[in-house]
């Protein structure tokens, strides 16, 4: 598309939308401040840079052999790189604990220290971006029978409790040196396959590490913690210690930010609904933008209606000032730089077409039980054209316009990941 096709087909649109009492121009001055957080763990299937790696496990899968994952930090740096020049607006990066740089050396869970993300942080500031950190309690030989944080064995659960206290140093060092803070989600697969006998004990372990965890208080300017929960994993599927309701007692009381995760509740169940419900009581959340099929099987971000409705919950609550959008998805079937591309991107169209909205307007009718309108004008404002103003934003962040980043990922394919063994 030429540039003086995008502009005027923006100038129609934006007088189509004034129509409605929409400000185009100042959707997308709001839309450049939502900072999305890409995870790292798209970009090699979740299998992290320790030297005595193993297999994936926790209950969560990738599913897939697309040639080209990164192998190393210096590869993932680049196909990150690539795929945040892909995607307009200024983002920040996600790590999982066992993406360290160890030189090679066996570096245990609980004795990683900042000095093992130091590259990562001088990449972050490269690009003038912010990280945000995640301790990883599986794929190891001491979360192999399915607990960690909640272990009957006190000294594993201490080692968990130690990576967790080291993560959260990490987080904080993210911070400082970045300038904004890192959040630190802890999230831990405790569970089991079949109905317990005691549902109560490991919880008040669970409780009593986290206590332990979060003992030394850390500057919010710095560190952030979140804590996540989930309806079940693979193998964990009649229990989880760290449920919902654990976790948001718990944060209630200790004053923690909840991670919701979009693929963690019963299929029909919605993240939607439970955001205005937890800012009652919580300052800030965490989100894991995912997209379930059939289960928690975190597919690539789409621009589906229930990520349409997210977005709009932030924008209509007015909830982004307390909200930190991260995503979650694993898809190793597809190229991993389009992946996250594509989530990503999605996660923008989303929030675009909510701040695109006659909010007010819709807000009063409402109020005044005019549910006709709102029903008839929700169903006009999806055919404005919403595709114009997306391809003007991608424009004027000087990224490629509609599919044309496919072009680039496909020369990057050709260039750098098919020479990759
Ligand atoms: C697992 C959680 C968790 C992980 C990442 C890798 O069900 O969603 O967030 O996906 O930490
Ligand atoms: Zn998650």
């Amino acid at each position: 598309m030429k540039t003086e096709q995008i502009e005027s087909a923006y100038a129609l649109a934006k007088e189509r939308y004034a129509e409605f009492g929409v400000d185009t121009e100042a959707a997308l001055q709001a839309l450049k401040t939502v900072p999305i957080s890409l995870h790292c763990w798209q970009g090699d299937d979740v299998l992290g840079f320790e030297s005595f790696g193993g297999e994936l496990t926790g209950g969560i899968a990738v599913t897939g052999n697309y040639p080209g994952k990164a192998r190393t930090p210096d590869e993932l740096r680049a196909d990150a790189t690539k795929a945040l020049s892909l995607i307009p607006g200024t983002h920040r990066f996600n790590l999982h604990a066992f993406y360290l740089e160890s030189g090679g050396k066996k570096v245990d869970r609980d004795e990683i220290c900042p000095q093992h993300f130091e590259g990562w942080i001088q990449w972050a500031q490269s690009l003038g971006i912010g990280l945000d950190f995640n301790p990883t309690c599986f794929s190891h030989d001491k979360s192999a029978d399915g607990f960690t944080l909640s272990h009957h064995d006190a000294g594993i659960r201490q080692f968990w409790i130690e990576h967790c206290k080291q993560s959260r140093e990490i987080g904080a060092e993210m911070g400082r040196r970045l300038g904004t803070p890192a959040v630190t989600n802890i999230w831990i697969p405790d569970g089991m396959k079949d109905t317990p006998i005691d549902y109560k004990a490991p919880r008040l372990r669970l409780k009593a590490a986290l206590d332990e965890i979060f003992e030394k208080p850390l500057d919010p300017a710095h560190n952030l913690d979140a804590i996540e929960g989930k309806l079940f994993g693979l193998g964990s599927e009649s229990y989880v210690v760290g449920s919902h309701e654990f976790y948001l007692g718990y944060a209630v009381k200790n004053d923690k930010l909840i991670c919701l995760d979009a693929g963690h509740y019963h299929p029909t169940e919605t993240i939607v609904d439970k955001i205005s419900a937890v800012m009652c009581s919580v300052d800030e959340i965490l989100l894991h933008v995912s997209r379930g099929v059939r289960w928690d099987s975190d597919h690539v971000v789409t621009l589906s209606d229930d990520l349409r409705a997210i977005a709009q919950e932030l924008v209509r609550g007015d909830f982004l000032g307390r909200t930190h959008i991260g995503l979650d998805f694993f898809d190793a079937s597809i190229n991993r730089v389009a992946a996250w591309v594509i989530g990503v991107r999605s996660m923008i169209k989303a929030l675009l077409l909510a701040f695109l909205e006659p909010i007010e307007t819709l807000r009063e009718r409402e109020l005044a039980g005019d549910y006709t309108y709102r029903l008839a004008m929700l169903e006009e404002l999806k055919t404005l054209p919403f595709g114009a103003v997306w391809d003007y934003y991608c424009l004027q962040s000087g990224v490629p316009v509609a599919s044309a980043w496919l072009d680039e990922v496909r020369g990057y394919e050709k260039a750098v990941l098919s020479q990759r063994a």
